[in-house]
């Protein structure tokens, strides 16, 4: 990995396969297990987003920095920072650094985790979760909207606190997790708040592979490498068919969006575009009614 120009991140770090074209997005919050407050979630967004528009890109792998200077544990992220939450969301102003020079409404307290969270969803290239340690709350509904999720034999732990701290992810991080282990153990996730370790994440469904803590990067890195050998196209069509139903019509949008781009590869769509461009009467005789 090789950091990414162009970026001064005080909450992630954030960098590119120097043989594999992807990038590598890391929680660097570890004495708070990679705790979120709103800075950071700005900050992911900003990588997200940069991580979506680049064209040479074709997996972002999701991670958390550690262990922790304070006592050595290790997390991927446990969900929003609970000393910064006030009444209304997650503030910028109380951390215990200075807040940003925001303006325009952006110090509002926030919630805004969701809007990475279908960024996600929406971005046109495999999103792999690399879960080195805690996984909790809503860093636990992070890793269930992740398109896979790699979890540390020894060191990873699932657990949903949401109700212990009277929050509640009752989009993705509820919903979507039923879907992944049935809605009898997405409840007993939340309602008894068990702590799972990466087998049986496994054994759920909720991850797909737990490997030695040592082999963690490596293996993702491979997976990385296997994902973006494939077809771009083909892969941004299967994510947005995976996620169709689940995203109601925006998914449909979405997937819609993409055989659009594919139309527009087409003669038969150049035609179209020529013919008024040029003032004349489109001629699509040439072309099949293909079934
Ligand atoms: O549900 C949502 C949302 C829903 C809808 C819309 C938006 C949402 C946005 C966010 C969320 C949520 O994320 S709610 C759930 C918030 N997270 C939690 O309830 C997890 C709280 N943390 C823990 O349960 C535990 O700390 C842990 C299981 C992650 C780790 O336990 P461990 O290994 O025993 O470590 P611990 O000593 O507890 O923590 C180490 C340090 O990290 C502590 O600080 P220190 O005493 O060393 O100064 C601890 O306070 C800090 N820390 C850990 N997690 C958080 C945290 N500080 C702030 N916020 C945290 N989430």
């Amino acid at each position: 990995w090789e950091p990414v120009d162009g970026f001064d991140f005080r909450d992630l770090t954030y960098h590119r396969g120097t043989d594999v074209p992807a990038v590598r997005i890391a929680f660097d919050r570890p004495a708070k297990r990679n705790a979120f407050r709103p800075e950071t979630v700005d900050e992911l967004y900003t990588a997200l987003d940069d991580a979506k528009r680049r064209t040479d890109i074709g997996c972002v792998v999701l991670t958390g920095n550690g262990p922790s200077p304070k006592d050595g544990g290790r997390s991927f992220c446990s969900g929003g920072d609970q000393a910064i939450r006030g009444d209304a969301g997650y503030e910028y102003t109380a951390g215990e650094d200075p807040a940003p020079d925001g303006g325009g409404g952006q110090q509002a307290p926030r919630l805004h985790i969701l809007e990475v969270q279908r960024l996600i969803r929406h971005l046109p290239k495999p999103v792999l979760c690399v879960v080195p340690g805690w996984a909790v709350g809503g860093g636990h509904s992070l890793h269930v909207v992740c398109d896979m999720t790699l979890a540390s034999a020894e060191h990873a732990k699932f657990l949903q606190t949401d109700p212990d701290v009277a929050s509640f992810d009752a989009g993705f991080g509820s919903a979507y997790l039923a879907n992944q282990v049935g809605h009898k153990k997405a409840r007993e996730v939340f309602f008894l708040g068990k702590t799972y370790s990466a087998e049986e994440a496994v054994e759920m469904g909720m991850a797909n592979a737990a490997v030695p803590h040592d082999e963690l990067e490596d293996v993702a890195l491979e997976w990385a490498a296997e994902m973006t050998s494939k077809s771009p196209m083909a892969m941004r069509m299967l994510k947005y068919a995976f996620n169709m139903d689940t995203d109601g019509l925006v998914g449909q949008q979405v997937f819609a969006g993409e055989a659009t781009r594919l139309g527009y590869m087409t003669d038969e769509a150049a035609e179209g575009r020529d013919a008024f461009n040029e003032g004349r009467d489109p001629d699509f005789s040439e072309f099949p009614w293909h079934y």
